[in-house]
């Protein structure tokens, strides 16, 4: 190293300084990146604070995934940081896979200095790895700020951190330009006291809707994402207990209430459960708490969904009330404070409910649950899971288990049974197949006591299969499950479905080996090809103390049953 040329740099600059001390102030402690000049400085005071780790990861949307599942498994806000251009850029998946699940993320992406920046020009760029990406991000982060100056920055970054988590959470930007990153104007710490306040229920409306509740015969819970984003948990599982409720679930929502808990139909949806369907068609009374009733949930108007019910939403995004489906009442309120107050307003009533109903609705259930446990061992997803599943409850091990997209994902909520110390980090809202891997690593990170396990396929393993070094590198042991189909799985059923069995574009038949590539980057892996060797493999994943990867040779044809069929209402799911 030259000293002369390296002397300058010696020097530690204010703008970075400002923003390591909010990020201590913040309660930071992991950062993930991919580095780049535009972000040096930063890099570099980083490097003197021993209490923020920084990981590399192999690429940035891997960086942002990772700090999307960090935050999921922490409840804090997961940082991420790239470099300007197409390190921004390479950002913008994450992002938007962040908002749409509301994931609490500071982004911190550089930028060339603002004499460098186009401004209103009509050039395209003018700095080298100029990117407006404040532009870019405009209509998937919560906010996306541009740092003009030192004096803006640590106001800017306190912002960026309330907002994130305030209400309903999701990713805030903030573009720092090199030369404030650089600026030595004389470091004065300043701090923005910002407080929330979470909306909650008026006593007149809650009144209303306990009497409602009360009168109803056939009450069913629908629970989303909102339950597990406010913590409501135990206020939901003492409400469903106390007053004998079937819940169903969103994919958002499937960590909110244990599987094991009597009343649970599991998930709704496109693969969801048909009990659950039936009960949503049957009831009188639907508390919908903290969800989208979006299409794949919800597919049809009211009406032919739920025409017999007063539907009941809650949530504490404004714009998701009355949105897609018309309710009889809608409360912005956060979902635990509802639950809470709600709780009270109920006066230790109790409820009349219709006992056939409910046993009908334990029969629905009980046929789902013999046709999964009829099953023989064979070398199929229901085996596989079903087997991880009862592997980790039996050995009280407490899991992460992230998955990527398609149909190892749907057979994942299906078949694994979930609770609180085995959760689910998955990609619902945008469906970003590539998510699992680098997802697991910030999982490990976010939980280490806990196993972070990967359920993937190889279509979506292939995505961020990089992140095999990021692993490698800080020694973590994720452990990964492919589902190998040798294809698109979920795309090559629509085509079986709706398309004749064109399987265009969606066979793989390129004979990767999983095996030698994970070895190639050091990591323990192996194939199972029979049924046999399924359990005995599984024990082996779940004991190992270092990274290791299972390539389980599935039947390329498997498909995921029940699923609705397009076109038709929800009734007519395969198989009939
Ligand atoms: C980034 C991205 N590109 C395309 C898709 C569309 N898509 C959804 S599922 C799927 C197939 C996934 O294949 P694989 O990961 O092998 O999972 P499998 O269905 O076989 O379990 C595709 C292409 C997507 N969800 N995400
Ligand atoms: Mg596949």
């Amino acid at each position: 190293m030259a000293g002369n040329a390296c002397s300058k740099y010696n020097m530690r600059s204010d703008g970075a300084r400002v923003i390591a001390r909010k990020l201590i102030k913040h309660g930071v402690k992991i950062i993930f990146e991919f580095p780049g000049g535009s972000i040096c400085p930063i890099l570099d005071e980083l490097s003197r604070h021993k209490n923020i780790r920084t990981v590399v990861t192999r690429h940035e949307q891997a960086a942002i995934h990772a700090a999307d599942a960090y935050a999921r498994v922490t409840g804090l806000p997961g940082v991420c940081m790239a470099t300007s251009g197409p390190g921004a850029s390479n950002l913008v998946t994450g992002i938007a896979n962040a908002y749409m699940d509301s994931v609490p993320l500071i982004v911190i992406t550089g930028q060339v200095a603002v004499w460098d920046l186009k401004k209103s020009r009509p050039v395209r760029q003018r700095g080298f790895q100029e990117l407006d990406i404040v532009s870019v991000v405009g209509s998937i982060t919560k906010a996306a700020f541009r740092v003009r100056s030192l004096t803006d920055l640590a106001g800017v970054l306190d912002k960026a951190f309330f907002i994130a988590c305030e209400g309903r959470p999701g990713p805030v930007l903030v573009d720092v330009p090199i030369n404030v990153q650089y600026t030595m104007a004389g470091y004065k710490e300043t701090d923005l006291a910002l407080r929330e306040k979470k909306p909650a229920c008026s006593g007149s409306a809650l009144n209303e809707i306990a009497e409602r509740f009360l009168r109803s015969r056939r009450p069913l819970v629908l629970s989303g994402g909102g339950v597990v984003l406010s913590s409501a948990e135990d206020e939901l599982l003492k409400i469903l207990k106390a007053n004998s409720l079937a819940v169903v679930q969103t994919l958002m929502g499937i960590n909110g209430v244990p599987s094991d808990y009597e009343l649970n139909l599991g998930l709704i949806g496109y693969a969801g459960s048909r009990a659950g369907e039936l009960a949503v068609k049957s009831a009188d009374f639907i508390l919908g708490l903290g969800l989208r009733f979006d299409n794949r949930a919800f597919p049809a108007a009211k009406k032919e969904f739920a025409g017999n019910a007063y539907i009941v939403h809650v949530d504490c995004d404004r714009a998701e009330l009355n949105h897609r489906v018309a309710a009889d009442k809608a409360v912005l309120s956060d979902v635990r404070l509802f639950l809470r107050d709600f709780n009270s307003a109920l006066k230790g009533r109790r409820l009349r409910i219709d006992e056939d109903w409910l046993e009908q609705v334990r029969e629905w259930k009980s046929e789902v649950h013999n046709a999964a446990l009829a099953r023989s061992p064979e070398l199929t997803p229901r085996f596989i899971l079903g087997g991880l599943s009862s592997l980790l409850a039996a050995q009280n091990r407490c899991a992460v288990i992230t998955t990527d997209v398609g149909q190892h994902q749907l057979w994942t909520a299906q078949y694994f049974r979930f609770d609180r110390d085995r959760i689910l980090v998955t990609s619902g809202g945008l469906g970003t197949m590539g998510f699992g891997l680098p997802a697991a690593i910030g999982a490990k990170f976010g939980r280490p006591k806990a196993e972070a396990i990967n359920i993937t396929s190889d279509g979506s393993f292939q995505m961020n299969i990089q992140e095999l070094a990021t692993i490698k590198d800080n020694r973590l042991p994720v452990k990964i499950i492919l589902l190998n189909n040798k294809c698109l799985g979920l795309v090559r059923q629509i085509q079986e479905f709706a398309f004749c069995a064109r399987y265009e574009s969606t066979r793989m038949n390129s004979g990767v080996d999983f095996v030698k590539i994970a070895s190639g980057y050091g990591i323990k892996a192996f194939s199972c090809k029979k049924s046999g060797d399924v359990l005995p493999l599984l024990k082996k994943l779940i004991a190992s103390k270092e990274s290791m990867l299972v390539d389980f040779r599935i039947n390329e044809f498997e498909n995921v049953y029940p699923v609705r069929v397009k076109g038709k209402t929800v009734y007519a799911k395969r198989p009939a």
